[in-house]
């Protein structure tokens, strides 16, 4: 039979119900990041409003549950006034119409809605409860949904003074398996909008934790960057940065960039769409660097300033270089595996043609700024000329598969490729022997540290390089670092890091850890670096030997022996003293085997953060930098291997 589509059908089709049978479409899957997702969706909406000049300030709950987050502002709230054909109200419209196709369903996608977001109306559909409040006009007016569906017409429930939207909702757990909200990245994700839209007061009520934390930097994005430049602890080359915000003519679009020349070796660039990180760069980031390599060389070149015996490279002029652009747009295009590459050709231009002349004009106006950051850039040409010769040769041994140029010292598995292998980083002596005689050696490989392993903080990639057992560990890596670093000539699948439980070790693992965040940070992002627990303590009970790994497993073998009594021992306990002190087949049954074993999978969320909080525990006390670290790892507990 020919089907025969009515206006009853296309509503169906425009209803919500594609979101519940296909979420992932529309927020691009139910796990951790779908599901914050949602939250992301409704901050926008609000900030939207901010935006538009209606709004000043915004909060965000996350409640005691952790499975539920309400949202409000102060801005003009949304209508409720009915559809005169619908009978509809306003808000019931805007929560249960389906605005746009899927989010993640096409390469590259347009906005629709709001700015960059698949609509509120996604989050309905996806929570099993959604209450939306409007203040206007005096009246407090309010709809609750479920699923998607109102389970009543918009009520008005009382007066109001104030003007605003609040948004309460709680995702569906028979659509996404674990409901939790994870508190540390919704922070993050409310700081760096209070600096993006400067002025906005953001506020972050946690209830999980109790705590209220309230953003608001008039200064925005010049702000950021002062954070940014004082948590790598770098030394600048001028004192005031650059900074700019400028509209575009008659586009809608609007740039903001800030910018501070350092003495750190590396360029650290944040790039934002309509508030959203570009992790991956784009269109605008390509514009930002035509623009600066132009300006820059056009001073150069007016003031002859041209050092003789080397040719500067656009690398150089970026050396030591922070910054933040900021860009709000009309329809941003994303691309990319993780839609975090802006795509929108016409960008380029735009932003080469607005940064370059408001650069050279700075640059003009501030001489001696200037020429500090000329100064700055011809050393860094120069450092890269002698720096070239050091770097290429760690480079070169570690590119290679062939087994002579690995470190003596490392115990390599038999098995070749990195499928199913791991290296295990051990520190001490008698430590790496137990490891090495308990490993499976076919996919585990030992590396013992022997030496000092250099506080990488403060030090150049040069000093880096040179410290023994850092260039041993990058070396059995086989993948390189730094501008050279290759994830797919990675020699292991997991690099596991397997120190002692106590202070000596826990300040190694926070080296490494430093070490592997600064310079090897894709094997983070990519969840290759796990920490090894051993066990805390040692229960003897007469000719036995249990191990635990913490107080209740240690209670628990206490509890199954039962009482001490006529025949029965008395259990000693000690607390883990080093790994030098186990049996091979002990630290294999505890710590290394697969089956049995729990690791700690390292896992860093924002960046901004964790810089301020490295930096600041740097050099101070060692056992706090190791506890922020650790408390910022993964649970693994069931690696299937
Ligand atoms: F995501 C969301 F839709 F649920 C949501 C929207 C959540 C939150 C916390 C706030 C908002 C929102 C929407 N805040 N402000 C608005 N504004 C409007 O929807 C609005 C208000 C007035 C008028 C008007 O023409 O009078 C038009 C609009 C679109």
């Amino acid at each position: 039979m020919a089907p025969s589509y009515t206006a009853k059908d296309i509503t169906v089709l425009e209803g919500l119900e594609p979101v519940r049978k296909r979420p992932g479409m529309y927020i691009g899957g139910v796990g951790s990041p779908g599901l914050h997702h949602l939250v992301w969706e409704i901050v926008d909406n609000a900030v939207d409003e901010a935006m538009n000049g209606y709004a000043s300030s915004i909060a965000l709950t996350l409640h005691a549950d952790g499975a539920s987050v309400t949202v409000t502002d102060d801005g003009r709230g949304v209508p409720v006034d009915r559809h005169a054909k619908t009978k509809k109200s306003a808000m019931e419209v805007i929560f249960t119409t389906l605005h746009a196709g899927g989010k993640f369903e096409q390469e590259t996608y347009k906005t629709a809605g709001g700015l960059h977001g698949v609509g509120a109306s996604v989050v309905n559909a996806l929570s099993k409860e959604f209450v939306a409040t409007s203040k206007r006009d005096g009246q407090q007016w309010q709809q609750r949904f479920k699923r998607g569906k109102p389970t009543g017409p918009v009520k008005k429930i009382g007066t109001s003074r104030g003007t605003g939207t609040t948004v309460l909702f709680r995702p569906d757990p028979t659509i996404f398996p674990k409901v939790e909200f994870d508190p540390a990245l919704i922070g993050e994700r409310l700081e760096i909008i209070s600096y993006l839209h400067q002025g906005l007061k953001v506020t972050f009520k946690d209830e999980t934790q109790k705590t209220k934390i309230v953003h608001q930097h008039n200064d925005g994005l010049v702000e950021y960057l002062r954070g940014l430049v004082s948590a790598r602890s770098a030394k600048v080359v001028h004192e005031a940065p650059f900074a700019m915000l400028k509209d575009a003519n008659g586009s809608g679009i609007r740039i903001g960039l800030v910018l501070h020349w350092t003495e750190s070796t590396e360029e650290n660039l944040r790039s934002y769409v309509n508030g959203i990180p570009t992790g991956s760069g784009g269109t605008h980031e390509n514009g930002f660097r035509a623009g600066l390599g132009k300006a820059v060389r056009n001073f150069i070149d007016t003031h002859q300033l041209s050092p003789k015996g080397v040719t500067i490279t656009t690398e150089d002029l970026r050396e030591g270089l922070i910054g933040i652009l900021s860009v709000f747009m009309g329809s941003p295009q994303f691309q990319g595996q993780t839609k975090d590459r802006l795509n929108n050709p016409e960008l380029t231009a735009v932003v080469d043609s607005i940064v370059r002349p408001v650069l050279e004009h700075w640059l003009n106006h501030n001489r001696s700024v200037a020429e500090a950051i000329v100064a700055r850039i011809i050393l860094a040409a120069r450092a890269r000329e002698a720096s070239r010769a050091a770097q290429e040769q760690v480079s070169r041994k570690s590119a290679t598969s062939n087994r002579l140029n690995l470190p003596g010292k490392l115990s390599d598995c038999t098995r070749q490729g990195a499928t199913d292998s791991e290296l295990f980083i051990v520190e001490g002596d008698s430590a790496g022997g137990s490891a090495k005689q308990g490993r499976d050696r076919t996919r585990q490989a030992i590396l013992p540290l022997r030496g000092k392993v250099l506080n990488v903080e403060s030090a150049t990639l040069t000093k880096v390089l040179e410290n023994k057992e850092l260039s041993d560990l990058v070396t059995a890596l086989g993948c390189g670092l730094g501008k050279n670093f290759d994830l797919s000539r990675l020699r292991y699948e997991r690099l596991i890091l397997l120190a002692d439980a106590d202070s000596d070790g826990n300040h190694i693992a926070t080296l490494l850890l430093t070490f592997i965040y600064r310079h090897l940070p894709q094997l983070i992002s990519n969840g290759k670096v796990f920490l090894a627990q051993p066990p805390l303590y040692r229960v003897d009970i007469g000719k036995e030997t249990h191990w635990a790994l913490d107080m209740a497993q240690r209670d628990a073998i206490i509890a199954k022996h039962g009482k001490p009594g006529p025949g029965k021992a008395t259990p000693e306990i000690t607390r883990f003293k080093g790994l030098g002190e186990m049996m091979p087949k002990v630290l294999w049954e505890t710590t290394m085997n697969p089956k049995t074993r729990r690791l700690l999978k390292v896992n860093i969320t924002d960046h901004i953060i964790t810089d301020r909080v490295i930096n600041n525990l740097m050099g101070k006390d060692a056992s706090a930098r190791y506890r922020f670290i650790t408390e910022r790892a993964d649970e693994a507990d069931h690696l299937d291997v």
